[in-house]
């Protein structure tokens, strides 16, 4: 959901008050606490004072730029203002609002077009707000072709239906919802924005209508809204409707709201302070004082990762390596795939990009732990993890033909447990090491290890698990097998949460501590 934070605008008394008496500290702190909210643009609207509108546009772009850098979404009916705001932005700008009046097509959409702003565009034209969805679609389908004419693509398009209050029109809110669904089923790529608290005005309760008003049109395509960003309960449930509409893939934008307090049961307070701090540490890094600023810092997923350069040899290129965990553990599922790409076109060593993501899948099990990461960050790790594995293996796989099979291991991940990246690596280690692998998957029953003994007739038994409640069930297959008459078997075992105790415990032979201490396990029970 694209945020346009609504706070600085001029009809209101306090901001009009404000610009008239060039009271900066307001307005930037408007600004901060918008941007701190999680808004992507900020509405700029100088008031409509025709005279002064230009410069009080220009004064409102300036302050506000002094201390964010988000893009401004100029908000004026007065084409002067706009042309003054265009000159003053830092980014490219958005402005609120192209409609099908006539001047306003002739002033504004020229405009647009010359500077490449995106654009707001309104279902209404000189007749005024049409009271069906088929009239608003007109309107909108025109202008839609205008915009592609002059140049903007449908993605710097933000269309409005036009959401009107359910205090007079008891089907504002049907309209406007229609209107949103037949947008995005003929206009894919436009975004859909609109004023969401007009939904509610003139009635009590506001935020209540405005919450049910969201979720439901979210859910009929609406991406974008005009709205105050410190609205906590609106902001809980456009993270939630996105994700339970299943439009935020791995829960990533939910869980990070959450990781930053902006989603919630309680307002955060620390904000002003966390914001001066912030400042703080930018004005002290720009003046040389501190290292490199990076607002990044701020998600603790994103900390730095010196594991990476622990386990690369000086002579490949570490520095990838770093870059990849890092990516890893934020993440960033098509960084890592590139870089990984990259990596291993340019030589790099494979066994030293796996030691690099294990070390990054450590620190994704840490955030898990504290509660910063939840399970959909444990799976897409997973899901980034296995991609790297499937590209490394053929990589590792060129002298296999040489190597004949000699010796044979059956290897499973054990009832109750369905970690299987580990387990993987084991079992390519090993069949490219010249050994016949059965490979039983994930949750394996105690009775399933014990038929394959039987029939596949291993020299070695391995058995991963991660999890603590892996261990009765390692135990009960390693006592089941040796009861079925099985003695000459060797058993190993591996994975998280395993280390010597445990393998003593379960009655193994043997923990190994990673996929060539496998190797070397069976090199050592079966070769010699
Ligand atoms: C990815 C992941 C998941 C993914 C797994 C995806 C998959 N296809 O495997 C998903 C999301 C499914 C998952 C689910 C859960 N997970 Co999980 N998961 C992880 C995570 C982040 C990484 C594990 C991993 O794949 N590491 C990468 C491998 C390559 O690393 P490795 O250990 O170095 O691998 C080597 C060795 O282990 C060894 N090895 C492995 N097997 C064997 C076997 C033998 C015989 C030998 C010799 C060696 C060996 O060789 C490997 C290669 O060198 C860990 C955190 C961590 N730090 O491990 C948590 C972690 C294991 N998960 C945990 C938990 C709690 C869960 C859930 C219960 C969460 C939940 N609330 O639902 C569920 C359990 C589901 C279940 N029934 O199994 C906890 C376990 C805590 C505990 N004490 O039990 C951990 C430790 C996270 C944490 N810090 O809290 N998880």
């Amino acid at each position: 959901m694209i945020v346009i934070g609504e706070k600085i605008n001029g009809t209101r008394k306090t901001i009009a008050d404000a610009i008239r008496n060039r009271d900066s500290a307001l307005i930037k702190e408007l600004a901060w606490r918008q941007t701190d909210a999680g808004a992507h643009y900020l509405d700029i609207n100088a008031g409509t004072h025709p005279d002064r509108e230009p410069q009080d546009m220009q004064w409102l772009i300036e302050t506000v730029q002094a201390v964010v850098d988000l893009p401004l979404c100029l908000d004026s009916a007065n084409p002067k203002a706009l042309e003054a705001g265009l000159r003053q932005v830092k980014r490219t700008a958005m402005i609120n609002s192209l409609s099908g009046e006539r001047d306003r097509i002739e002033n504004v959409l020229p405009m647009a077009c010359e500077h490449r702003t995106h654009l707001i565009v309104l279902a209404l034209d000189d007749t005024g707000i049409p009271e069906t969805t088929e009239k608003r679609i007109d309107i909108i389908a025109r202008l839609i072709q205008m915009c592609r004419k002059g140049g903007l693509p449908d993605e710097y398009l933000y269309i409005d239906p036009l959401v009107t209050t359910i205090a007079t029109d008891i089907q504002s809110g049907q309209i406007a919802f229609e209107t949103m669904r037949c947008i995005r089923r003929d206009f894919p790529q436009v975004n859909i924005t609109c004023g969401l608290s007009n939904i509610s005005f003139g009635q009590p309760s506001r935020s209540i209508i405005n919450q049910a008003f969201a979720a439901i049109a979210i859910s009929c395509g609406l991406n974008s809204a005009i709205m105050d960003p410190e609205d906590m309960a609106l902001r809980n449930i456009r993270y939630a409707a996105e994700l339970v509409l299943g439009i935020d893939p791995h829960c990533k934008n939910y869980n990070k709201a959450h990781r930053n307090g902006i989603i919630g049961s309680h307002p955060s307070t620390d904000a002003p302070i966390s914001h001066a701090l912030k400042n703080l540490v930018k004005a002290m890094s720009q003046a040389g004082i501190l290292g490199d600023f990076s607002s990044d810092n701020k998600d603790p997923a994103r900390g730095p990762i010196h594991t990476a350069e622990e386990v690369s040899s000086p002579s490949l290129p570490g520095h990838d390596l770093e870059k990849l965990a890092e990516a890893l553990v934020g993440m960033r599922e098509k960084e890592v795939e590139a870089l990984t790409h990259a990596y291993l076109s340019a030589g790099g060593d494979p066994l030293n990009l796996l030691n690099a993501s294990r070390a990054a899948m450590g620190r994704v099990g840490e955030l898990f732990e504290k509660n910063e990461y939840f399970v959909p960050e444990l799976m897409l790790a997973g899901e980034m993890l296995a991609k790297i594995a499937a590209a490394v293996k053929p990589l590792l796989r060129t002298t296999e033909q040489e190597i004949k099979k000699s010796g044979k291991v059956i290897i499973g991940t054990v009832k109750g447990d369905i970690h299987d990246i580990g387990k993987d690596i084991v079992v390519t280690m090993l069949d490219i090491n010249g050994y016949d692998v059965l490979d039983l998957g994930v949750d394996v029953p105690v009775e399933r290890f014990v038929e394959a003994a039987r029939k596949f007739e291993p020299q070695v038994v391995g058995l991963s698990g991660f999890l603590t409640l892996a261990y009765e069930p390692m135990k009960e297959t390693i006592a089941a097998i040796r009861a079925a008459g099985h003695t000459g078997i060797k058993f190993m075992i591996g994975g998280g949460q395993m280390d010597d105790q445990v393998s003593n415990y379960v009655g193994a032979d043997a923990f190994g501590k990673d996929a060539m201490e496998a190797v070397k396990l069976c090199e050592r029970w079966i070769r010699d």
